[in-house]
């Protein structure tokens, strides 16, 4: 079994990109793993540090995940900051990573824009907590969109520095497992993670511009197809998806240049769980007018019956705060063992 860990951060309307880059892959993974999905509300903090609703926000994550179809009796469904030993893993992963890290993270240059000094310091820290998000359940396999492959690196990093720093403090602990790095030995107690990226669409782009990721924070709600919206709004948003005047080609490499018509058929074939070949072995030649349509059809039906669920979901939220409460009990629990280990290497008294 393999430890799944992955997190979403409660900052808006989760959208399709979240759906199909992140959610769809957590609800796939639950079969022969063990997987721990959280609602990671420490991370979103560094969007925005006041939320008029964050309970509410907290909660509808939460309740994408089970509408989705996570089992969160089977696997652990919980919010980051019920689990204490997050930050507190992070601060010595803070200790452990170097600015210069942190600095080059395309992310962090995105959100932090040309003022740089001004930006909080949780925005430059970001990847340290996610990668104690991980790592304090010494995860190995984590879901995520494209996007998050670069933090991803930088949480190999940070446990390989943490593992070579700490070696022999590690064998004196008796924790921890011999692996080999390259040609070097050594005695690690965190594991490597792997990202699980791939897919027909690792990174879904807005609708308006295939240049750009589609996103929460998009101030164009016409540019992403919210996990919220109703069968109408999906198809005025598929309609108005900007497009260039050519047919569907016949071939994936037909695609290449045309950054609106790759991303419609990625989604297209993420949502019917086929390959980019086998849509376009069906819709190659056709217009968009008949595409398009074919594509509203598709997310609807695949779409609805999660929104309808949220939606109730979210009304009686008794419902949702016991399966949060009860995730974050066991994950705590979890958290906790890793971190016991973690004091004892490092040499704190508790
Ligand atoms: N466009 C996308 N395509 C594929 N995957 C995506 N993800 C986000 N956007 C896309 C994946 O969704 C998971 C949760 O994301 P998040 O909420 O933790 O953070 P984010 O990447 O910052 O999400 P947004 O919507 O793009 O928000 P803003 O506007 O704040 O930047 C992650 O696995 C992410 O890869």
């Amino acid at each position: 079994k393999e430890l799944v860990f992955s997190g979403v951060q409660p900052t808006g309307n989760l959208h399709l990109g979240n759906y199909l880059g992140a959610i769809r892959k957590f609800v796939a993974l639950q079969e022969g793993n063990d997987c721990i999905y959280c609602v990671v509300d420490l991370h979103s903090l560094t969007a925005q540090l006041v939320h008029d609703d964050l309970p509410g926000q907290i909660r509808s994550i939460a309740a994408a995940f089970i509408a989705s179809g996570i089992d969160p009796e089977k696997h652990i469904v919980f919010n980051q900051s019920a689990v204490p030993q997050h930050a507190e893993l992070a601060w010595i992963f803070n200790c452990v990573a170097r600015i210069g890290w942190m600095n080059r993270m395309t992310q962090f240059k995105d959100k932090a824009g040309k003022d740089r000094e001004n930006a909080s310091l949780g925005l430059l820290a970001y990847p340290s907590l996610m990668a104690a998000d991980i790592l304090v359940y010494r995860g190995t396999h984590v879901p995520v969109g494209d996007d998050q492959k670069q933090h991803l690196e930088l949480a190999r990093d940070i446990a390989m520095k943490f593992n070579l720093d700490y070696q022999d403090h590690i064998r004196r602990a008796g924790r921890g497992i011999d692996i080999t790095v390259g040609d070097e030995p050594v005695h690690a107690y965190f594991p490597m993670v792997e990202p699980l990226i791939e897919g027909p669409a690792p990174r879904v782009m807005s609708l308006r511009d295939g240049t750009k990721k589609m996103s929460k924070s998009d101030p164009s709600d016409l540019s992403r197809i919210n996990l919220l919206d109703d069968e109408e709004a999906i198809s005025k948003k598929i309609r108005k998806a900007k497009t260039d005047p050519d047919g569907l080609p016949s071939e994936v490499e037909g695609l290449k240049g045309r950054p609106e018509a790759d991303n419609l058929v990625g989604i297209y074939a993420a949502l019917a769980d086929k390959t980019k070949i086998e849509v376009l072995a069906e819709f190659g030649g056709q217009q968009f007018s008949v595409f398009k349509p074919a594509l509203v059809d598709l997310a609807v039906q695949v779409l609805s019956p999660i929104t309808g669920e949220m939606r109730r979901l979210m009304d009686d939220t008794s419902h949702i705060d016991a399966i949060l409460r009860h995730g974050g009990e066991r994950a705590r629990a979890r958290a906790e063992a890793t971190m016991k280990d973690v004091r004892d290497i490092i040499g704190f008294l508790y």
